[in-house]
């Protein structure tokens, strides 16, 4: 059958199949634009566990899903696949996972990790492994033509990514929905930690400005990096719900959101941006955050904007059913806007 064959005999109004793919659908990786690239991690995760098997619990969940969006009616026919969750990586994820909560453990103990600095390398290595697995996928997906969406894990899968996508584009922003700011440098130790993903994506020269939206949870150490750093914007959840109190719409606030982006847009998407009755399973949720059309709302005008999404990733969703169902709604949203 070719593709498009595929898409006439294809009733979108008809039960969820459950197939083994993405939503139901019956493309195949060739026939697909849209590419999922699951990435089940979480050695770093600190409090709450579980986000490693959130690409798994999003795609049974996916199925439920009714495929008729408002503004994007066409947008399943692009041809969305998801691929193997690598057992590679599983391993290594539930190997140095072990031995990174040892070590947050003590921390949080109040004892002292100076004798364990082999350890921590160790772990360090185990991230760094994961990150050139994700920059190689990247890269090759890139290279075929594909859209591509990664689907964490943790916050800190995407990097790999992104480092793809700056040996692309020589300049981009990342708008970044988040209740944390991500800018510890290193955390409990990790060099990768999910905690230091937007730090870390600092480092490189390509981009050219960060957006954070929805912040609320955040360290000295941070507040004084999102100061001194020029490329560094923040819209802190707490000042837009000040703002909304004296009248101010969301409609106005995400027009200034958007207008402070550049031509080229990274999307990085933490589910713990939204409220946590959406995502209560998630690693580290906090208070306050979006209603769920309210942050589609943006990526709506982010995409009807003339600016271009060149990428896009969705992390820390929980294993939970729940959790998993608000998720795969997220990521077809993310598919139709892309
Ligand atoms: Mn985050």
């Amino acid at each position: 059958m070719t593709k498009q064959e595929k898409i006439d005999a294809y009733n979108p109004s008809g039960i969820g199949m459950d197939n083994g793919h993405i939503y139901g659908l019956p493309f195949e990786f060739e026939e697909s634009d849209i590419i999922i690239l699951p990435v089940p991690w979480e050695v770093t995760t600190s409090f709450g566990a579980g986000c490693s098997m959130g690409p798994k619990a999003i795609l049974e969940a996916s199925p439920q899903l009714d495929l008729f969006h408002f503004d994007r009616p066409e947008a399943w026919k692009q041809g969305i696949y998801f691929l193997e969750l690598s057992s590679e990586l599983q391993q290594l994820n539930k190997k140095y996972k072990i031995k990174a909560q040892e070590i947050i453990l003590l921390q949080e103990k109040g004892r002292s990790i100076a004798s364990l600095a082999k350890e921590i390398e160790e772990i360090n290595q185990a991230c760094d492994e994961m990150r050139k697995w994700v920059l190689e996928q990247s890269k090759v997906l890139l290279h075929r033509g594909k859209k591509l969406i990664l689907l964490g894990g943790d916050h800190s899968t995407p990097l790999g990514y992104i480092q793809a996508l700056a040996q692309q584009y020589s300049s981009f922003g990342i708008l970044q929905i988040d209740a944390h700011a991500d800018l510890r440098n290193s955390y409990e130790g990790f060099e990768f930690s999910h905690a230091s993903i937007m730090y870390n994506t600092l480092k490189l020269e390509q981009v050219s400005s960060l957006v954070q939206v929805g912040i609320r949870d955040i360290c000295e150490e941070e507040l004084a990096l999102i100061n001194k750093d020029k490329r560094i914007t923040c819209f802190f959840d707490h000042e837009l719900k000040r703002e909304n109190y004296k009248g101010i719409t969301w409609s106005e606030q995400v027009e200034k959101i958007v207008a402070s982006l550049p031509e080229y847009i990274y999307l990085s998407f933490d589910i713990d941006g939204l409220d946590p009755k959406l995502c209560p399973n998630t690693g580290t949720p906090v208070p306050g955050g979006f209603e769920f059309q309210q942050a589609i709302e943006l990526i709506k005008a982010v995409a009807e904007s003339g600016k271009k999404i060149i990428g896009c990733d969705l992390n820390e969703v929980g294993n939970d059913p729940w959790d998993a169902n608000v998720g795969a709604r997220v990521l077809y949203q993310l598919c139709c806007y892309m």
